[in-house]
């Protein structure tokens, strides 16, 4: 994990009330029916009780977490004050809908404890994990220290009982190193599928071992409910390098690729240089379980911006059918696309990767480039665009539609004048392939300068799913300098 940007100085600019903006990019084909944008209202919440400097929106997941039936909002707070009083420690909050408190979740103590700065509830994700409603929620705490190293990460799973949230299990390294950083990642999927337990994938982007530093490697926790001390596994990179950062984006999808059974599991690596020599340059690997090894089954490296290097392709990642042909295609990140000072249009505006499900996967001819459609603005230290990446269908039409964002992005004031890093979020809507896709442009109503709205993002299921973002630098007043906050978006 990249540690959080400093701001250089504080500003708060009048609030705009900038609506959204459409753009369509579109090209003529028969099949290219004009896309449904759903209207949509935006509301933005707080922690119930703001904190400075908590960060609050920092990870969102959303999901029904507790006995009743409708989905609740879970948010980290990897700054937060503990219930205890320890600062900087971290903490999990479960909304209601209405943004209501319903539970508050506290790095365990004991054995389990994670220490001060272990920025609890910086990762989170939320899947039912063992086919018994309700949902699951993983808590990441990538500086985690355990009993042998620090900031070796630790992810704590936590489960509905009767009444309460209760912490389930506490997940570690097999051989925790000082800044391993366990947990940067977390998605799940059901590959071994051993009485319908889900396995749970946790990236370890700086593992060492081998004498490879920073090499990176994703632990595999198997029937992760079924014991509160799970059977844990290694998936190493195809040919582990240093520093490769293996492990950082993770997704789950059927991505059809031939003679290779679903579901695979595709691994970012950004900082890969692939052996070449070349520096950074980035690439995702694709695996599955074949019955008796996490079987590498491809890999792909940043493939149009001239192999620049430092893009951080694949920081993210995320899976889903975009084009509705019934395959997933993968969403890839790359946020630092565009290197000061080579880059002729600005730093790092970033760009984001669809590539295309298929017997061919992962194929350079199967891929759709988007950069920003709003023009990149020279005086930014960078948009990155791409920086997180969830999948949604807002228009219900079936085809998913990729949430990227791009947390570093300016937006214009009401004056016309561009506030630096106060982040958007974009909205790529699904479309099929051969067409061009719309893109709908979001950002709060009040933004402000460094406030990174976008940072985060999650999708609540619905006729037309709606979307989370979060702003987690959002200062709340001069005494709640970056409390965090976060935006709903509500497609009706
Ligand atoms: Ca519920
Ligand atoms: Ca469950
Ligand atoms: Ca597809
Ligand atoms: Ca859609």
């Amino acid at each position: 994990m990249n540690a959080f940007p400093v701001r250089s100085s504080f500003s708060w600019m009048a609030a705009s009330t900038i609506a959204a903006t459409l753009l369509f990019m579109s090209r003529a084909h028969p099949q290219c029916q004009p896309t449904n944008v759903p209207s949509f209202t935006k509301s933005t919440f707080t922690e119930p009780t703001p904190e400075a400097m908590a960060r609050f929106g920092y990870a969102l997941a959303v999901g029904n977490v507790d006995g009743t039936s409708g989905d609740e909002i879970v948010v980290g707070i990897p700054n937060a004050t503990t219930l205890d009083g320890r600062v900087n420690r971290g903490q999990v909050v479960v909304l209601a809908m209405d943004y209501t408190l319903k539970y508050t979740i506290d790095p365990p103590g004991g054995a389990g404890d994670p220490g001060n700065g272990a920025m609890f509830g910086a990762v989170l994700h939320v899947a039912d994990l063992n086919s018994s409603s309700p949902a699951e929620i993983s808590v990441g705490a990538p500086f985690a220290d355990t009993s042998t190293a620090s900031d070796a990460g630790s992810v704590y799973v936590y489960k509905w009982n009767v009444t309460m949230i209760d912490l389930h299990a506490t997940l570690t390294h097999l051989n925790p190193s000082a800044a391993d950083e366990f947990g940067d990642a977390i998605t799940s999927g059901a590959f071994k599928n051993t009485g319908s337990q889900l396995e749970l994938f946790i990236g370890v982007p700086y593992d060492d071992f081998s004498g490879l530093s920073n090499a990176g490697s994703v632990t595999v926790a198997v029937d992760v409910m079924g014991s509160a001390n799970p059977v844990r596994e290694e998936i190493l990179a195809g040919t582990p390098r240093s520093p490769d950062y293996f492990g950082q984006g993770l997704a789950v999808g059927s991505f059809g690729i031939l003679n290779e059974p679903a579901p695979h599991l595709a691994v970012g690596a950004y900082y890969s240089n692939l052996g070449t020599g070349a520096f950074a340059l980035g690439k995702f690997e694709v695996k599955r379980w074949d019955g008796s090894v996490w079987k590498h089954l491809a890999e792909q490296d940043e493939p149009v911006s001239q192999k620049e290097g430092y893009t951080y392709f694949g920081y993210a990642l995320a899976a889903g059918d975009f084009d509705g042909d019934g395959i997933d295609d993968l969403g890839v990140g790359a946020p630092h696309v565009g290197v000061c000072p080579f880059h002729p249009s600005g730093c790092d505006p970033g760009v984001f990767y669809v590539f295309r499900g298929g017997s061919t996967f992962p194929d350079v001819g199967q891929l759709k480039t988007f950069v920003s459609p709003e023009p990149v603005n020279p005086d930014s230290p960078g948009d990155r665009l791409g920086w997180s990446i969830t999948t949604a269908d807002v228009n219900g039409d079936g085809k998913k539609d990729f949430v990227v964002g791009s947390p570093f992005h300016y937006v214009n004031s009401s004056g016309g004048q561009k506030i630096i890093e106060a982040g958007r979020a974009f909205i790529v809507f699904g479309k099929v392939w051969n067409c061009g896709n719309t893109i709908l442009s979001l950002q709060e109503d009040s933004p402000a300068a460094d406030f990174y709205f976008g940072w985060s993002t999650a999708r609540a299921a619905g006729t037309y799913d709606d979307v989370f973002a979060g702003t987690p630098e959002a200062d709340l007043s001069l005494l709640l300098l970056a409390a965090g906050r976060a935006v709903k978006v509500d497609f009706q």
